[in-house]
């Protein structure tokens, strides 16, 4: 399993949290994924067998938002 920590722009509110941790959460070969609102950081922990972190910031852009690489 690997875990990530990601930072990720232009999250606002709760609306936000669902958004990301809906679309990140609905990923094959994650198991894990938790916004953290005030930093602007998205905890994932995910399958790298499954799943790429290329997917991982796919799946948060499709949202409209950035992650910063
Ligand atoms: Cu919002």
């Amino acid at each position: 399993m690997t875990a990530e920590t990601l930072n990720v722009k232009g999250m606002s509110c709760g609306h936000c949290v669902q958004a990301v941790e809906g679309s990140v959460g609905g990923l094959r070969g994650v198991s894990n994924v938790k916004v953290h609102l005030d930093q602007g950081k998205v905890d994932v922990e995910y399958d790298k067998e499954v799943t790429s972190h290329e997917d991982i910031v796919e799946a948060i852009d499709d949202q409209g938002y950035d992650v910063e690489e």
